[in-house]
């Protein structure tokens, strides 16, 4: 089981309202990992960087994660990433966690060194490339490819920074792997982390076994993919089979749209039906132009999707439609209000001037 980018400890300070619940639901879904490694019988858990969201998290924090970790009944392999980052053996959390796990079956992987376990009969060696640091402009992994390595054995690399055609690091910042790099290290498969979407698509049998799990539960209101771990079974060399388990509970869903209309509003309320709106946090972007009445529909929309969703943040920019029989039904034909409302509703892309003017007669008259 290929677990990563787990970032316990996140504090999730833009949504004060489900905050407690966020936080928890880091930890949850470890342990949903956890239990289906168990079922499954798994050889190993690895987590390939960023199981904590920063090198400073409370010390009860570490020692939940490690006893959460203690109930894996294979192997855990936990590589520091480059959020958790190893500096040495004083790093202060990387401490805390081997005080925590002394005489386990937790492994932390703080060497550019061959890790080997004997798995039936056979040898399973993992590369481990972990980050000394927050940033790093080149990648670890180059000692990788300089192994001897026996043909017999299994050879697995784990490394945690951005892949070439993955990420967004046009800058290089965070210890860039080349797809040639990580193809001539001579491993079957690499396990990596920090790319928070998940990598290959499902089914995917070529010859790059690169490996992101994702987060293995959303981290923020813009993932809109959902968590996830990697169930792998290896082989060998091209006989690599994975399976993505969802770990997360939770979801994350922006939603953007315009409303002209009544039919609109109804795509809308279509639109934002799915199987899982009560572990939904729904996040909300509404703008164009109603009439009064349009608008206490959209209100009872609103009403509704906060009874079914787990919540709701509304940023809404509707202007009033101010069409020609509203404009004759306030003020008379010919009339200098009726002749400045028209000329303004002539021009589509003004609607802003169009409701401050009607809103200025409008409170004038009244
Ligand atoms: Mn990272």
């Amino acid at each position: 089981m290929h677990t990563a980018d787990n970032h316990l400890g996140l504090e999730f300070r833009n949504q004060p309202l489900h905050r407690d619940r966020l936080k928890q639901e880091r930890m949850d879904a470890l342990a949903r990992i956890v239990e289906e490694a168990n079922a499954r019988g798994c050889h190993f858990l690895v987590v390939a960087g960023d199981l904590f969201d920063h090198v400073h998290v409370p010390v009860k924090l570490v020692r939940d994660a490690c006893d959460l970790l203690k109930r894996c009944t294979g192997e855990v392999l936990i590589l520091p990433g480059n959020h958790d980052y190893y500096e040495g053996p004083e790093s202060r959390l990387w401490r805390l966690v081997a005080d925590a796990t002394i005489g386990t079956h937790i492994h932390l992987l703080t060497e550019y060194a061959p890790v080997t376990f004997p798995v039936e009969e056979r040898e399973v060696v993992f590369y481990p490339c972990h980050c000394p640091s927050k940033h790093g402009e080149s990648s670890l992994t180059g000692w990788v490819a300089l192994e001897g390595k026996s043909p017999e054995a299994l050879h697995i690399g784990i490394a945690h920074g951005n892949v070439e055609g993955l990420g967004w690091d046009d800058e290089g910042n965070y210890f860039h792997m080349g797809l040639q790099d990580l193809r001539s290290a001579g491993v079957a498969c690499w396990l990596l982390g920090h790319i928070h979407t998940p990598s290959p698509v499902p089914g995917y049998t070529g010859p790059d076994m690169f490996l992101m799990p994702g987060s293995h539960t959303p981290e923020h209101v813009k993932r809109t993919t959902e968590g996830y771990a990697w169930y792998i079974e290896a082989e060998g060399p091209g006989a690599i089979r994975c399976e993505r388990f969802r770990s997360g509970r939770f979801r994350f869903r922006r939603h953007e749209k315009s409303l002209q209309g009544p039919a609109d509003i109804e795509t809308l309320r279509r639109e934002l039906q799915h199987a899982e709106v009560a572990q939904t946090l729904l996040d909300l972007r509404l703008q164009g132009r109603l009439t009064e009445e349009e608008m206490s529909d959209l209100m009872q929309l609103e009403q509704s999707l906060r009874d079914q969703y787990l919540d709701v943040a509304l940023q809404a920019d509707i202007l009033k439609r101010i069409d020609a029989g509203k404009i004759s039904a306030a003020f008379p034909d010919g009339s200098y209000p009726n002749r400045l409302l028209t000329a303004l509703s002539m021009d589509p892309s003004d609607g802003h001037a169009l409701q401050l003017a009607y809103d200025l007669i409008t409170i004038k008259e009244s």
